[in-house]
C-alpha cells in the first residue's frame, strides 16, 4: 500500500489493527481502493455524480444541464427525468440483488424441507408464524411438510403477476392504506423490477413523480418481499439470532489454523462451511498439514450472517477485504455474490492465498472456481475446505495484528429485542415504547449500509456516538454494524462510556449495548418489523411515520443501500444519506427531499458532515416527539 495511503486515511475508518498491519512491510506492496483512488488522478464526473448523465439510448450518452435549454437530452429528456430514471434504476438494481439472493435462499429452504441439504428446519415457532401469514395449515402437520408448502408459496411470490405480496399485511394498517391509495403495493417481486427497467427505457415514463411511484413499489417489493423472505426463511433454517459474544477484528485470523474467510452474501454456502469445518475428515487433513484446525472468519454480510447466528468472528468489512488478504495469513477467501472487489485476485498475486468463486453467477479472472452445489452442499463445502488446507503449507511471510481484538455482543433479531426489553414472561415492545414516552430513550436511529474509501474519519462511529450521547438507541446492520463493533460500541460497557443518562440507565438495567447489531443488509427487514411492532404496541402513533425514528446509510456504496433507503422512506421512516446522485436536477431533488413526505409521511435528506447528520436525525426524532406530545 502506498505510504500516504493509509495511515491517516484509513486510520479511524478501519481501526487500530488495520493501522498496525499497514505499517508492516508485507502490506506496503498491496494496493487497495485507497491507492487506486489516488492514482486515478481525476475526480468523479459531475454529471454522473449529479445524476444527469443519460446513456439509456444510442443517441446519447447525453449530459444534461438543468435549466439550460440547449443541454437537454437529444430526445428532449430533462434533468429531472434523467435523474429520476437513473435513481429508479439504482433502486431496481439493488432490489434485483436482494431478490436474487432471496430466491437462492428460498430454493435452499425448499431443498432443506425435502431433506436434500445438511440443514434442517430449526425455528419451528417462526415457521408457524410465517405459515399463518401465508395461509398455510399447521395443525397436526410435520414441520418439513409445512416448510415445503411455505417454500413453494414464497417462491411463487417472485413470479406473481397480480394481487399483493403476502407480507405487505404485516405493515401497520394505516401504512397499507397509504400504499393502496397511491397504488404502490408490490404485486410480484420480479414484476416490479422488470416494470421499473421498462419504464426507465428511452421514451417511456417521463414524469419524475410517476417514475418514483414505481421505484417505491419496486423498493417495497424488496423490503416487505425479497429481503423479508430471505431473513425469515434463513432464520427458520439456520436459527433466529440470539445474543452472543463474538469478535470483530483483523486479528481473528489464527497463526496455527487454516484460515478460510467467507465473503459475500448468501449464507447457504457459509453455513455449509461451518458444518464441514467440524468434519472429522477435514480436521484430520488439517492436522496432517500441521494445522490445529480450520478457522472460519467472515467478511461483509456473509460475515454478519454467521456472526449473528453462530458467533463466528468477523475478519473485516467491505473496505477491509483487501487488508484481510494483505495479512498473508489467509489460505482461501471463499466468495459468492455481491460486494466482492475484482482487485482481490491481484492482492493475492505472489501469495499462497486462493480466491475461490463458488457461484456460477459470479466468476472472476485469476480466481479458482469450485461450484457450490446446494444439493451436494456438504461435499461441496468439504471440497472447498480441502483446497484451502492444501494451501496451508505454502504459507510464507504473514502478519496477524495481535491483542486488539474487540469484543462485541451481537444477535439482536427483532425477537431478541422484544425479549430483552420485555423480559422472560412478557416479550413485548411495551417497555421500549414506555421508555420513549417517558423520555429515557429519545427515539431510535438506524445506522446501516456500507463503507467506502471516500471519508477519512469514522463516519459511523461519530454519528453513533452523537446519537447515543443524546439518548437515541442505535440499531445497526451491514458493514456499518461491523464498523461500530471495531470501535467498541457493540459492548454493553459502551452504554456507560458513551450514552446519555436515560439510555445508559435502560442499557445498564438490561445489560445491552447502546448500539444493537441487527444483522446483514437483507436483515434491514427486521427493522421494518421492529418499527411495526412499536406502532402496534401503542402510544406512539398509528404508523411508522409517526414514530420517533430515523435512519441513515451514510457511507453507502452499493445500489442495494438506495433500495433499502427507498423502502424505509416509502414505509414512513425519514432517511438521511451523506449524498445522493440527484443534485443535478432541481425539481427532482425537491421532490425526493420534500414532496415525497406528502405521499409517505417521510422523505430523504442529505448531509455530508457526520455530526450535523446525527443532529438532523435527532431533530427529526424530536419533531415526531413534539407531534406525539411527549417532548417534555
Ligand atoms: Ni450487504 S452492501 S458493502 S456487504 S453493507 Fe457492506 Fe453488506 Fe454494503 Fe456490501
Ligand atoms: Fe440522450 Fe434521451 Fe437517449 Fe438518454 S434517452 S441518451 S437523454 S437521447
Amino acid at each position: 500500500m502506498a505510504k500516504s495511503n493509509g495511515c491517516d486515511k484509513c486510520n479511524d475508518i478501519t481501526g487500530a489493527s488495520t493501522l498496525d498491519l499497514l505499517n508492516q512491510d508485507l502490506a506496503k506492496q498491496v494496493r487497495t481502493a485507497y491507492d487506486r483512488i489516488e492514482d486515478r488522478g481525476m475526480s468523479a464526473c459531475l454529471f454522473g455524480s449529479g445524476g444527469t448523465c443519460c446513456r439509456n439510448c444510442n443517441m446519447g450518452p447525453c449530459q444534461i444541464i438543468d435549466g439550460v435549454e440547449s443541454m437537454v437530452g437529444i430526445c428532449g429528456a430533462t434533468a429531472d427525468t434523467v435523474a429520476a430514471r437513473n435513481f429508479a434504476r439504482i433502486i431496481a438494481a439493488g432490489t434485483a440483488s436482494h431478490t436474487d439472493h432471496a430466491r437462492e435462499m428460498v430454493r435452499g429452504f425448499i431443498a432443506t424441507a425435502k431433506g436434500e441439504t445438511p440443514h434442517e428446519i430449526k425455528d419451528v415457532d417462526k415457521l408457524h408464524k410465517m405459515a399463518k401469514i401465508f395461509g398455510i395449515e399447521t395443525e397436526g402437520r410435520d414441520k418439513n411438510e409445512i416448510a415445503l408448502e411455505l417454500g413453494e408459496k414464497a417462491l411463487a411470490e417472485f413470479g406473481q403477476q397480480e394481487g399483493e405480496l403476502a407480507m405487505v399485511k404485516r405493515a401497520p394498517a394505516k401504512q397499507q392504506e397509504i400504499w393502496r391509495k397511491v397504488g404502490v403495493v408490490p404485486r410480484g417481486i420480479d414484476r416490479e423490477i422488470t416494470e421499473m427497467m421498462h419504464r426507465t427505457h428511452m421514451g417511456v415514463d417521463q414524469e419524475y413523480q410517476n417514475i418514483m411511484l414505481q421505484a417505491a413499489r419496486c423498493a417495497l417489493a424488496d423490503g416487505w418481499g425479497a429481503s423479508m423472505l430471505s431473513t425469515e426463511l434463513t432464520d427458520i433454517m439456520f436459527g433466529t439470532p440470539t445474543p452472543k459474544r463474538a469478535i470483530v477484528d483483523l486479528g481473528v485470523l489464527k497463526e496455527d489454523h487454516v484460515n478460510v474467510t467467507v465473503h459475500g452474501h448468501e449464507p447457504l454456502l457459509a453455513e455449509s462451511l461451518c458444518l464441514a469445518a467440524e468434519d472429522e475428515e477435514i480436521l484430520a487433513l488439517a492436522r496432517k498439514v500441521g494445522a490445529k484446525g480450520v478457522n472460519l472468519a467472515g467478511v461483509c454480510c456473509t460475515g454478519n450472517e454467521i456472526l449473528m447466528r453462530r458467533g463466528i468472528p468477523v475478519a473485516g468489512s467491505f473496505i477491509q477485504q483487501e487488508m484481510v488478504l494483505a495479512t498473508g495469513a489467509v489460505e482461501a477467501m471463499v466468495v459468492d455474490v455481491q460486494c466482492v472487489m475484482q482487485s482481490l485476485a491481484q492482492v493475492v498475486k505472489g501469495k499462497h492465498t486462493d480466491i475461490i468463486t463458488t457461484n456460477y453467477r459470479a466468476k472472476m479472472p485469476d480466481a479458482i472456481h469450485i461450484q457450490f452445489e446446494e444439493h451436494e452442499a456438504y461435499n461441496s463445502a468439504k471440497e472447498i475446505l480441502k483446497h484451502a488446507i492444501n494451501n496451508f503449507k505454502k504459507r510464507r511471510e504473514f502478519y496477524i495484528p495481535k491483542d486488539k481484538k474487540l469484543d462485541v455482543v451481537v444477535g439482536f433479531s427483532h425477537e431478541t429485542i422484544n425479549y430483552m426489553l420485555g423480559g422472560r414472561f412478557r416479550a413485548s415492545y411495551r417497555p421500549l415504547n414506555d421508555n420513549i414516552i417517558n423520555g429515557r430513550i429519545r427515539g431510535v436511529g438506524a445506522i446501516v449500509g456500507c463503507e467506502h474509501y471516500k471519508y477519512a474519519d469514522d463516519v459511523h462511529f461519530k454519528i453513533a456516538v452523537e446519537l447515543i450521547k443524546n439518548n437515541v438507541l442505535v440499531l445497526a446492520t451491514g458493514c456499518a454494524a461491523q464498523a461500530l463493533g471495531r470501535r467498541g460500541l457493540l459492548r454493553p460497557e459502551a452504554a456507560t462510556e458513551y450514552a446519555g443518562d436515560g439510555l445508559r440507565e435502560v442499557c445498564e438495567a438490561v445489560g445491552m449495548p447502546p448500539a444493537l447489531h441487527v444483522g446483514s443488509c437483507v436483515d434491514n427487514s427486521r427493522l421494518l418489523i421492529a418499527l411495526t411492532e412499536m406502532v402496534n404496541e401503542g402510544g406512539l402513533g398509528e404508523d411508522i411515520s409517526e414514530l420517533p425514528a430515523c435512519g441513515t446509510a451514510p457511507l453507502y456504496m452499493s445500489e442495494k443501500a438506495v433500495a433499502i433507503g427507498q423502502y424505509f422512506v416509502s414505509s414512513g421512516a425519514h432517511v438521511i444519506f451523506q449524498n445522493l446522485p440527484i443534485t443535478g436536477a432541481k425539481k427532482f431533488t425537491e421532490f425526493i427531499k420534500g414532496g415525497m413526505k406528502e405521499v409517505y409521511g417521510a422523505c430523504w435528506d442529505t448531509e455530508e458532515d457526520p455530526i450535523k447528520l446525527a443532529q438532523k436525525m435527532i431533530k427529526a426524532i424530536d419533531g415526531k416527539r413534539e407531534a406525539l406530545g411527549i417532548n417534555k
